[in-house]
């Protein structure tokens, strides 16, 4: 039965015991009540005045009940009108960050998924074959393992960096939220899952590594797309090793780098491995420090991940090489880079600076420069406060900009919450932190659409995401886990130009399976919303 959208929205999960608390209206509603499951009111209350979204093209009234503390689970009504049911409780995401976690493990290639594991979402092995190096037609390495990128099947180096930045970070940040099992085939109850899932997509990123020059291959996928209805253990294509980029070099030299730190309580040697492919890496950077942006060789059509401008690469594997080695040379390139103008705050694929930034800062201010320390930190903050300022104006409480509503919208929200999330470690400012759960409640159905991005979680959620598993398994249920790209106001797929001309920016979503510029999924959609939802996660 066709979903009716809900003229009251709310995070369709939760939310926190005393975090605040809003659902949004956009009907002229004037008052509101909130229901427990007997159906008695527990809670009355006044909307807001009405505020007209733009990036929403709704009237938009809110109703705060804050106030009330009870755990249980709760309905809103006003009128005929009634919300989602939601629950008001000590820890309301454990289950969504087990969701989104268990998703890298389903986004695996090169291994059976075992239904023991993956349940109906179970595949044979798949892209097992060695790879051939574009150009050099004899010459073949071994390619297989790690994470698809997304929807399609290519492995992709800037995209694999920023997915495993997110959630190492995360680890870094809140080992706490990950002290249960997920589980996964290495699990075994020392290192934390999450360590050992990265590990499998570090395993296969150090197959990315040309062993002649340090140089990074920038992706590793088939010449095209396979159809959408072909599961991974049937897209037998030849993969290619397209040539090798600066970005992805930079890239991978950062997160070996942060890898190499990251693991070296738990496996020396992995640890010690990590960080010479990092500096093998950086040699071949500094013997090529003026390259042209990479560009999709003229036979392969997969995605590009062009990106023009590779300071911000270079700038972040400065940061995380002397935050990992302590050795100054690696300092004295990160002063100077740090000189240039450039974003330093961005946590996207293309922007990585606020890797670098956060790699820096969280290293201490003793190892820094004091006066770029100081920089960098009010740098963050500022635009930490630029983010609740846009959000306070907000009809969703979002920091997005009407032109921000770009394909992968939904990262850029969940990338803002870590900045604000980030702020807030810094300064210890709670505004910071309640306006990065407003973000979640976005993510989570309090939008426009009544939706929960996330595939298998919120009453009315995605259901038919650009996922070629998904779409070729003959299952109903999508895989679970995956967070959909989002509204696109530049309408960049055949099915959105049809169907959405005109719409406001936050309008422009559909939940089908051909709007891959509006609803596909990704590694690095997911890994910030795993950081994000970390924050409120309590050990078990
Ligand atoms: O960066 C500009 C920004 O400055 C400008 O304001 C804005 C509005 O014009 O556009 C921004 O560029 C967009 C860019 O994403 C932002 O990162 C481009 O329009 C948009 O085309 C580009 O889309 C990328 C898309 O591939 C097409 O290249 C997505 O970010 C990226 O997530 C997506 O990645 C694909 C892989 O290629 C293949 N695997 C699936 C994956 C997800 O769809
Ligand atoms: O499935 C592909 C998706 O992963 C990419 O993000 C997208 C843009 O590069 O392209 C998708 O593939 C489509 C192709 O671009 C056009 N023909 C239909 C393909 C499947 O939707
Ligand atoms: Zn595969």
């Amino acid at each position: 039965m066709k979903h009716r959208k809900r003229t009251i929205t709310v995070n369709q999960i939760g939310y926190p015991l005393a975090a605040k608390k809003v659902a949004v209206f956009t009907e002229p509603n004037r008052s509101f009540q909130v229901i427990n499951q007997a159906g008695k009111i527990v809670y009355k209350g006044e909307l807001s005045t009405p505020l007209k979204d733009n990036n929403s093209g709704m009237i938009i009234r809110k109703g705060d009940f804050t106030e009330l503390t009870k755990p249980g689970t709760y309905q809103v009504k006003s009128g005929s009108a009634t919300s989602a049911w939601f629950e008001i409780s000590e820890a309301p995401y454990q289950t969504l960050h087990h969701g989104l976690l268990k998703a890298f493990y389903l986004f695996r290639c090169g291994i059976d998924l075992e239904e023991k594991l993956a349940g109906p979402w179970k595949h044979s092995a798949c892209h097992t074959a060695e790879g051939i190096v574009y150009g050099e037609p004899d010459r073949k390495l071994v390619s297989s393992g790690g994470w698809h990128d997304a929807g399609d099947y290519g492995k992709y180096t800037v995209a694999a960096a920023k997915a495993i930045a997110d959630l190492l970070l995360a680890y870094d940040m809140y080992p706490d939220a990950f002290t249960r099992p997920i589980p996964i085939p290495e699990t075994d109850n020392h290192t934390p899952d999450v360590l050992h899932e990265c590990r499998y997509e570090l395993a296969w990123l150090f197959k990315m590594q040309d062993n002649r020059s340090g140089g990074v291959f920038h992706k590793l996928t088939t010449l095209q797309f396979p159809g959408l209805d072909v599961m991974p253990e049937a897209d037998k294509a030849d993969l290619y090793f397209s040539p090798i980029s600066a970005t992805a070099t930079a890239s991978f030299a950062a997160i070996m780098a942060m890898a190499a730190r990251v693991y070296k309580p738990f496996d020396a040697i992995f640890s010690e491995n990590c960080l010479r492919a990092a500096q093998f890496a950086d040699d071949w950077l500094a013997k090529n420090s003026n390259v042209a942006g990479f560009k999709n060789p003229p036979e392969i059509s997969t995605g590009e991940y062009g990106d023009s401008q590779d300071i911000d690469e270079r700038y972040w594997a400065m940061a995380e090489l002397y935050r990992t080695t302590g050795d100054q040379q690696y300092h004295e390139r990160f002063i100077q880079i740090a000189k240039q103008s450039f974003n330093k705050y961005e946590l996207g694929w293309t922007d990585v600076g606020g890797y670098g930034t956060l790699a820096y800062l969280l290293h201490g201010q003793s190892n820094a420069d004091d006066s770029l320390f100081e920089s960098l930190k009010t740098g963050l903050i500022e635009e930490a406060d630029k983010l609740v300022a846009q959000s306070n104006r907000d009809g969703y409480l979002i920091s997005l900009q009407e032109n921000q509503y770009i394909w992968g919208s939904n990262m850029l929200v969940m990338n803002h919450a870590m900045t604000l999330l980030f702020a807030y470690h810094f300064t210890g400012d709670t505004t910071f932190e309640a306006s990065a759960l407003e973000h979640l409640h976005y993510i989570i159905g309090r939008n426009v659409h009544d939706l929960s991005f996330v595939t298998g979680f919120g009453d009315h959620r995605v259901m038919n995401h650009h996922h070629r598993p998904s779409v070729a398994d003959n299952v109903i249920e999508p895989v679970p886990g995956l967070v959909s790209g989002g509204p696109n106001k530049k309408l960049q797929d055949e099915y959105v130009k049809k169907h959405l001309q005109g719409r406001a920016p936050a309008q422009c979503f559909v939940d089908h399976q051909d709007s891959y510029s509006t609803n596909e999924v990704t590694i690095y959609w997911n890994s910030p919303t795993v950081f994000v939802v970390s924050h409120w996660v309590k050990p078990k």
